[in-house]
């Protein structure tokens, strides 16, 4: 690499997980480096996602980072699924156990950021208009981390609170004996509702769409401290009577289990069809993956993603689920979907249907309903005047370019990247655009990103960009590129492989759907993530095959 001491090796931009392995990496490689985050402090999503009920659905055994056996062994997870307060402690100890947190400006937030074509390098801008020069940029942005706050008319002169969940404030909200209205069922929603229901006086949830979810059936972690049993058993993802020690003996099978996966995730799977086994069975292992919980639900069989009828199968158990939790059968109603399981994502609850039997809560139907305007007071929909204290918009993100687009990234001709993705979002395996050198998007769209375990993914990302840095240190090279035709093939792929899968069969975010003006393109890649691992790998076996190097 040419040194020149007014020139970083490498800016990463975000100390959320992605953020933070790329540093722990940069400094590992020697490399001159910074990160520059907005926030006051480490975490990402977790930092800023802290509503009440906030948690990971995805096991925290399994949604944790494995670069470091000592790490791995040594953190003590205390549920089933962590909390956004235990997820952050975890993100904090590796700030501080990697010595990371001084190498990271805090507080910064990036505007700019300019390809120079003639010097080969990126000149970033940050809020306070200092200039940053840098060799190689990570964006380490986050999929979720710009807010979708709807346009609602008059929704400046309400005099009450507002919050978003994606944006929750640090001091307790008291919500004690408050009428509070919230927007939005999706996932953010579905683990709040049944926590604030605990505090409000009265609760309306204004829906749009209904989703599905299913019981995360949290508990506690098993340890044996000390305890002794006879033999470790091979841990299987999302087997409750696992011990944690049995996990952590095995850790390394456990982890080759989720790299060979779809979802990065070790989850109990099933080969078999929905449609060749008997109603008898199908009931029955549905009914077992639901009392089990989680997200293994949608794996009870192997064709519940691509085959309609399958599907069908399994969106028709919820359904009737739906209808023996909620007492009231015009709410239970409301509250049933009717597009396929899966398309949206799946959310994990814990009371989710039983709170609407209580009798501080009343449903909204949006479709039926629509909301008209907000007033001092509240929120008027086409039918009703609701007065409220505190309105929470649960509406969601401006998935995975959202943050890409806040910030202006100009590559090589003046191309600016949100005039090159108007029509979706073209690049190479997620990591890296045509026109914009030496910068890498970590867990991007055109990669499995938020289809997977995201640290699982986040580390596969860092890793390859740090053996291509390697690589190009090692030959002499110093400007990466993605080619054009590299780029338009794999996008092709990724469009192909979305259409007959469950995922791109209605409107959701995966699609920016829910974002006016977005193209609509299927953003993650959905071919699977073992498929995708071993495509990275033949292209840096391959001499980074498909990329442009000088
Ligand atoms: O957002 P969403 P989220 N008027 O976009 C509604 C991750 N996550 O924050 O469906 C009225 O899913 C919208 O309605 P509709 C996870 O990947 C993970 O809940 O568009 N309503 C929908 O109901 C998840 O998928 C965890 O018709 C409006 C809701 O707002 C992602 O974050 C936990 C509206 C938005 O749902 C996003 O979830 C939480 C409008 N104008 C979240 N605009 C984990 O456990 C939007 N809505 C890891």
């Amino acid at each position: 690499m040419i040194k020149d001491k007014n020139i970083y090796d490498l800016v990463i931009i975000g100390a959320g997980f992605a953020g933070l392995y790329s540093l722990y990496k940069a400094k590992l490689a020697n490399l001159n480096v910074i990160t520059i985050e907005r926030a006051s402090n480490v975490g990402g999503t977790w930092y800023w996602n802290r509503y009440p009920g906030a948690r990971c659905d995805v096991e925290s055994m399994q949604y944790s980072y494995q670069f470091s056996s000592e790490l791995q062994e040594e953190w003590e997870w205390t549920e089933k699924y962590a909390t956004q307060p235990e997820i952050l402690k975890y993100a904090n100890h590796v700030a501080d156990r990697f010595n990371l947190r001084k190498n990271i400006n805090f507080n910064t937030e990036i505007k700019s950021a300019k390809f120079i074509t003639d010097k080969n390098y990126w000149l970033l801008t940050n809020h306070k208009k200092e200039l940053i020069k840098t060799r190689f940029c990570i964006m380490a942005t986050g999929c979720l981390s710009t807010l979708n706050k709807p346009n609602f008319k008059n929704i400046e002169s309400f005099k009450g609170e507002i919050y978003h969940t994606g944006s929750w404030p640090h001091h307790k909200v008291n919500l004690k004996n408050k009428i509070v209205g919230i927007i939005g069922t999706g996932s953010s929603a579905i683990q709040c509702i049944p926590e604030i229901i605990k505090d409000v006086k009265q609760l309306y949830v204004f829906q749009r769409t209904p989703h599905y979810t299913v019981p995360a059936r949290n508990a506690p972690l098993k340890y044996l401290k000390g305890k002794n049993i006879s033999n470790m058993r091979e841990p299987i993802g999302y087997d409750n009577d696992l011990f944690v020690e049995e996990v952590k003996y095995n850790y390394s099978s456990f982890r080759l289990k989720a790299q060979n996966s779809v979802a990065a995730m070790a989850l109990p799977i099933n080969n078999q069809s929905a449609l060749e086994v008997s109603e008898d069975r199908r009931q029955h292992v549905f009914e077992d993956r639901w009392n089990k919980g989680g997200v293994p639900f949608i794996a009870a069989f192997e064709d519940l993603n691509f085959n309609r009828e399958a599907n069908e199968t399994a969106a028709k158990f919820v359904r009737n689920k739906i209808k023996s939790l909620v007492k009231d059968s015009n709410v239970a109603k409301l509250l049933t979907p009717n597009y396929p399981i899966g398309c949206k994502r799946l959310a994990v609850d814990s009371n989710y249907y039983e709170t609407y039997n209580r009798s501080n809560i009343s449903l909204i139907d949006l479709k039926t309903d629509p909301i008209k305007e907000f007033s001092k007071d509240g929120i008027s929909t086409s039918k009703k005047c609701f007065e409220l204290d505190v309105v929470i918009l649960a509406t969601g993100f401006d998935a995975m370019t959202g943050t890409l687009f806040n910030i202006d990234i100009e590559g090589k001709d003046n191309i600016k990247l949100k005039d090159k993705w108007s029509n979706g979002p073209k690049n190479y395996l997620g990591l890296a655009s045509s026109g914009f050198p030496n910068l890498f998007t970590v867990s991007g769209p055109g990669s499995p990103s938020v289809l997977t375990n995201m640290i699982v993914s986040i580390e596969q990302h860092v890793n390859w960009i740090f053996d291509c840095i390697k690589y190009m240190q090692n030959n002499d090279k110093s400007f990466i590129e993605a080619s054009l035709n590299a780029e338009d093939d794999w996008f092709k792929h990724n469009q192909e492989v979305s259409i007959d899968h469950v995922r791109s069969s209605c409107s959701s975010w995966y699609i920016g759907a829910n974002i006016k003006g977005k193209a609509k393109n299927f953003m993650p890649y959905v071919g699977g993530y073992s498929k995708y691992v071993e495509k990275c790998n033949e292209v840096s076996k391959n001499d980074y095959e498909g990329f442009i190097l000088k």
